[in-house]
């Protein structure tokens, strides 16, 4: 295992950004450390163990393209794999290409100090470990860092709590148990199904209701598999060049233009594929006009009214403070169905406010709930929790954290001005999480690397984003996300479930493939917006001058 004190590079995170970030390093030669904070590779899914945890963009999609023979050689066994099954993909990924000699597990990175004069970066990990490199790579995932409810009196519990971001890794068995469930987004509606047919009493406590569609799950037929492996060249290809990172058709129409009846028959259809995106890209408007949007709305309220038999209990599952896909939509396997059943209760916790966590269970405005475990699906501080956990030091010794103070500010989602040499995997201001991950995974590595050979093709030693490229895409990020229905709701994207967080929308909503294109354009210019050192883009007088 590499335990180098000076390396070129050091990588934090072993997730599906930080493996792919040390193979492309490694293709160039460049000695690397990654650090992880867990005991193994896999980051998302060597966390999330909750019962039914699965990816919710299709397994052929949801994958690597970067190796051809990787791609024929693993075989993904469900429409929507399982965690233990995406978490044996990564650990497959680490070892075919004998990534963990460069990886130091259940170490944290604390701090990173960019030296100016030296124009190399000093890392420290919380295991005493300091190493001096000059790329530093945050590859620390959108959704990696847990939040716990900001409720009073956890501590006095009596029984076991259990967040669905760090579940334990020999399971939970339910059985028999009285259990609480707290929160309702894409982790409480995978596992509430799972947990409720196990649990003798399910106590599910919802703040906000939000959409889900039936994810179809089901094996992947010999012929299906077959037929992607013979064509993944060209999928990938569509993969980049899409919105989402899924490729489906363009819409043409607006929602508004065409008849009820027909309107209802693709959403229908959209439905009935079990994918996130095809209902959400059925027409031009769905993102941008709220009567559009209502009319998608209101046929996923028109599923869950047919789902669920007691209407009173239908209308309180039904969304209606956000339009539809502005927070993230969900895909599920018996969501809505469970609240059929006797032993499984719903509380509306806006109308009965949660008051305390007491030794005994819950305690609401109205109700003491008396449960055996307490389960947190209560999500993450997204997009910027894990980047500002640790004190990034850069120019002049700003901190990252302070200079995001009111919301993150980058240059492409990928670099901060005055903190030279450091590059952001799916940071804000990216596509990321408003696209399959993989897809904006590989496109920003690929960048990264890109960048590094140049600069060091170049004998260039620093490169920094300007202010002024940097306030040019925040604006133009801010534009963009203006013209959409996004900012309107309060969500994760927003900020707005980590109580205090500025309310920013924290990703670009103009397409993956039209951001990789202003990402390739900004590299063909020689890394248009960048101050370099020595500043090998300058006219030929300039430099002599
Ligand atoms: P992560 O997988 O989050 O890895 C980051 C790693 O960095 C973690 O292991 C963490 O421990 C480590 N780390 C962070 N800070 C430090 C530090 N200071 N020091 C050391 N180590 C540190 N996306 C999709 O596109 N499709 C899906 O279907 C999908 N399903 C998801 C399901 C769940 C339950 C969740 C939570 C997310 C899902 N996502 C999905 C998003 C998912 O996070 C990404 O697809 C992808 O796995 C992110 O990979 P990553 O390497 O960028 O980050
Ligand atoms: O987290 P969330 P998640 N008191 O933030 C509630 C990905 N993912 O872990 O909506 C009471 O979505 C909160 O209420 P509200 C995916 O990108 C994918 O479920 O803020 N309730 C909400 O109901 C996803 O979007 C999959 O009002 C509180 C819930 O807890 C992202 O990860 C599976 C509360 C949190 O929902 C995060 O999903 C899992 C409080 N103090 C995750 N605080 C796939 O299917 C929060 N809540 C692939």
């Amino acid at each position: 295992m590499t335990n180098d004190r000076t390396v070129d590079a050091v990588i934090v995170g072993a997730g599906f950004s930080g493996l792919y970030q040390l193979h492309r390093f490694r293709e160039l030669g460049l000695t690397t450390r990654v650090f992880e904070a867990a005991s193994g590779v896999g980051g998302t899914w060597w966390w999330n163990r909750y019962p039914g945890a699965r990816c919710d963009v299709e397994s052929l999609a949801y994958s690597y393209s970067f190796s051809p023979e990787l791609e024929q050689e693993w075989t993904w066994s469900e429409k929507y794999a399982t965690q233990p099954e995406i978490l044996g993909y990564a650990q497959h990924v680490a070892e075919r290409f004998d990534l963990e000699r460069d990886i130091t597990f259940d170490t944290r990175v604390e701090s990173a100090v960019y030296d100016a004069e030296r124009r190399r970066w000093t890392i420290t990990t919380d295991t005493g470990e300091v190493v001096d490199c000059r790329w530093f790579v945050m590859a620390t995932g959108c959704l990696s860092v847990s939040k716990a409810p900001e409720i009073p009196g956890a501590e006095r519990f009596q029984g076991p709590t259990y967040h669905t971001g760090h579940w334990p890794h020999e399971g939970v068995d339910f059985t028999g148990q009285r259990i609480a469930v707290i929160g309702t987004g894409s982790s409480g509606i995978q596992s509430i199904p799972i947990m409720a047919g196990q649990a003798a009493d399910t106590v599910v406590f919802q703040r906000t209701p939000n959409f889900s569609m039936p994810a179809g799950n089901r094996p992947l037929t010999e012929e299906e598999v077959a037929a992607r492996k013979a064509t993944y060249r060209e999928y990938r290809k569509a993969q980049q060049l899409s919105t989402f990172g899924v490729p489906v058709p363009e819409p043409t129409q607006s929602a508004l233009e065409v008849p009820e009846e027909e309107r209802t028959a693709t959403y229908q259809a959209g439905w009935e594929q079990g994918n996130l995106v095809a209902v959400l890209a059925s027409y031009t408007d769905t993102l941008v006009d709220k009567d559009a949007n209502e009319t998608a709305a209101e046929f996923v309220r028109s599923k869950i009214r047919e789902k669920v038999r007691d209407p009173e209990l239908a209308e309180l599952l039904s969304p209606r403070s956000f339009p539809y896909g502005t927070k993230r939509p969900c895909l599920d396997s018996g969501y809505y169905e469970t609240f059929n059943k006797d032993n499984v209760h719903l509380v509306d916790i806006r109308r009965t406010p949660l008051v305390e966590i007491t030794e005994k269970g819950v305690r609401t405005s109205e109700n003491e709930y008396e449960v055996d475990a307490i389960v947190f699906a209560t999500g993450f501080d997204a997009m910027t929790g894990a980047i500002t956990r640790v004190d990034i030091r850069g120019k002049n010794g700003v901190s990252l954290k302070e200079k995001w103070g009111e919301g993150p500010r980058s240059y492409l989602g990928l670099s901060v001005a005055g903190f030279p040499n450091l590059f952001t995997i799916t940071g804000p201001s990216s596509p990321s999480v408003l696209s399959n991950m993989m897809v904006s995974i590989e496109q920003h590595v690929d960048w990264v690397t890109d960048c590094v050979r140049w600069m060091r093709d170049n004998g260039v030693e620093e490169l920094d984003a300007t202010p002024e490229a940097e306030d040019e895409w925040v604006r133009h990020v801010e534009e963009v996300g203006d013209t959409t229905l996004y900012p309107t709701a309060d969500s994760w994207y927003m900020g707005s479930n980590v109580p205090g967080k500025p309310r920013v929308f924290m990703a670009y909503i103009g397409g993956v493939g039209v951001y990789r294109e202003r990402c390739d354009d900004v590299a063909a210019k020689g890394y248009e917006g960048y101050t370099k050192y020595p500043d090998v883009t300058a006219a030929p007088e300039k430099q002599s001058a």
